[in-house]
């Protein structure tokens, strides 16, 4: 075995990627990812303690959340920034233990981390502390690791509200808590299980500073039709989730010449008012994440990854493929500091298609606003039996051929229901016609994995008019999941009670028989099974 990861829904025969990942992570960059992990876990016990003396750090607190994101799945692939955030989070474990006081004999292992001096000897030290080693007991190991991924996720999400000026104390305390109770040799199955309840619920309050942050800084989501397609002329095609690498790009391009298009999680940024007001955010480029590598070839485009997820770029258009942020390719061209300009110059270089190619339309942009700002309507339309049932049918797509459901899922939605979708799994449907109801459309995308708030709130404030409790509205969740943004979404719903929801397209790797049964009991998960079946059981 070269590696050992199941963080995510790829992982080799529904095991784990043993020799490479299947998202083409290699072991080096498994192994150092590894690594952060273990110095996370006695910077996160240092600033534990700190905190409980009330000292804290913006360092520390930012650097936690930037080194778990570059663990998720698709955003960091190259072993030499990995093992740059390994060297300076030895520097950044130095202030958090000045911030601890005395060390203490008691203190775990991972507080006196020191890392090998070259890349190979670092992997071999990530090699010795991966996810096999992590606990003897399968189903504790999994409760730990399901708890790490709901962090990584986390993490995403805080950093999104971070980078945009919204922080909360708790979320930072809760990234250290967390991280400390890793430590220990031999938690119980109920203190993991309140940590992972824990981690749902203050993941809402993440999501809810990350929504106030994207509607301060762009205003409501508003419904909007965009084009799909490139239109004649320099293209620069926007793939990701995050709004103020956008927002910077198209501030950059104005007068340019040069056009912005979305891709994948990118949709709904045309929804804002304050990106849809630049004149050059042309439309939309292509469908989700895994179709890139067949999608961006032989295109005469600049394509810039902001997050997760990047694929390997193939020989046919790597030159045009640039990263920033947190996101990372061997041999890519990284922009630092937000400066796009060679960007710009490689669309410019590139010319982009000689005539307009538009191959389609969809529509975005039913935040929560805009659909409570219809709450009226949808509630009357429900009491007078026009509307039967809401699904959310949503999540990350990937690759595997049963993610099919999902459109066949949509496709055979009764006619009297409405469809309420986000995050990349949207693709697997938002080009179906499925009209509307008295107005309302049928289908309505609430926007990115990032908007998982705004169905929360629009799920709440139907319960709210109906005088009932979510769980019992006539509302079904259809997941699909992918990366541990996914696996910490979930881990919100269950915290907030939400039951009997339905995931697919496969149950996580890193999910034990026993967990699984717990979860069951508890919260009545259910795995996919076909449409007709589940439908016909949703409805029943
Ligand atoms: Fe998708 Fe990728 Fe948004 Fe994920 S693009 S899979 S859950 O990173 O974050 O939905
Ligand atoms: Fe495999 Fe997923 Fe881990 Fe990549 S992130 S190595 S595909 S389990």
């Amino acid at each position: 075995m070269d590696m050992f990861c199941f963080q995510c829904e790829q992982a080799a025969k529904g095991v784990g990627c043993e020799t490479v990942g299947v998202c083409g992570k290699t072991p080096d960059a498994a192994a150092l990812q590894d690594l952060i992990v273990h110095q996370l876990k006695g910077i996160g016990f240092l600033a534990h303690e700190a905190r409980k003396q009330d000292k804290c750090n913006e360092n520390v607190d930012k650097f936690v959340l930037e080194a778990l994101f570059s663990t998720v799945t698709n955003v960091n692939f190259d072993a030499e920034r990995l093992a740059d955030i390994v060297r300076t989070g030895v520097k950044v474990r130095e202030e958090a233990k000045g911030l601890a006081g005395k060390e203490k004999p008691d203190w775990p292992e991972t507080t006196r981390f020191e890392p090998a001096a070259t890349i190979d000897e670092m992997v071999g030290q990530g090699a010795a502390v991966g996810v096999l080693s992590d606990h003897e007991n399968e189903d504790i190991r999994s409760l730990r690791q399901l708890l790490l991924y709901g962090l990584k996720g986390m993490a995403a999400y805080a950093d999104h509200a971070y980078i945009l000026g919204k922080t909360d104390e708790t979320v930072f305390a809760f990234f250290h808590e967390a991280l400390a109770a890793l430590n220990k040799a031999d938690p119980t199955v109920d203190e993991l299980v309140a940590l992972n309840m824990k981690c749902g619920e203050v993941n809402v309050r993440t999501m809810e500073i990350l929504d106030e942050a994207h509607t301060t800084r762009f205003g409501h989501p508003e419904p909007v039709k965009v084009k799909t397609g490139l239109l004649a002329g320099p293209a620069i095609v926007v793939s990701g989730h995050d709004l103020l690498d956008l927002e910077q790009l198209l501030k950059q391009a104005e007068g340019t010449g040069v056009k912005i298009y979305t891709h994948g999680e990118m949709l709904p940024a045309h929804g804002y008012p304050g990106l849809r007001k630049y004149g050059h955010l042309a439309g939309h480029f292509g469908t989700a994440w895994q179709n890139q590598q067949k999608e961006f070839e032989n295109v005469p485009a600049a394509f810039l990854f902001t997050t997760n997820c990047i694929q390997r770029p193939r020989s046919t258009y790597e030159d045009r493929v640039f990263t920033t942020g947190l996101v990372a390719w061997p041999g890519l061209t990284h922009i630092q500091g937000q400066d796009y300009s060679a960007v710009i110059a490689k669309a410019k270089e590139l010319g982009g298609v000689p005539q307009d190619s538009i191959v389609g339309e969809l529509m975005t942009g039913f935040g929560r606003n805009a659909v409570l700002n219809v709450a009226d309507k949808v509630v009357e339309a429900v009491k007078a039996g026009a509307i039967k049932h809401f699904f959310l049918v949503g999540g990350c797509d990937g690759a595997k051929p049963g993610r099919n459901y999902y459109t066949e899922f949509a496709e055979k939605t009764p006619k009297d229901t409405v469809v309420l979708t986000l995050a990349c799994g949207k693709f697997r449907l938002n080009h179906l016609e499925m009209g509307d109801i008295g107005g309302i459309p049928r289908l309505l995308d609430v926007g990115q994995c990032n908007d998982a708030y705004s169905a929360i709130k629009i799920a709440g404030a139907l319960a709210e008019a109906f005088d009932c409790d979510v769980n019992e509205l006539p509302l079904s969740l259809v997941l699909s999941w992918y990366e541990q943004k996914a696996v910490v979404i979930l881990l919100s719903l269950l915290s907030m009670g939400i039951k009997g929801i339905r995931l697919g397209p496969s149950l996580p790797a890193f999910i034990t028989p026993n967990i699984l049964n717990f979860l069951v009991e508890n919260f009545d998960i259910k795995p996919i099974k076909s449409p007709e079946e589940d439908l016909a059981a949703m409805l029943g």
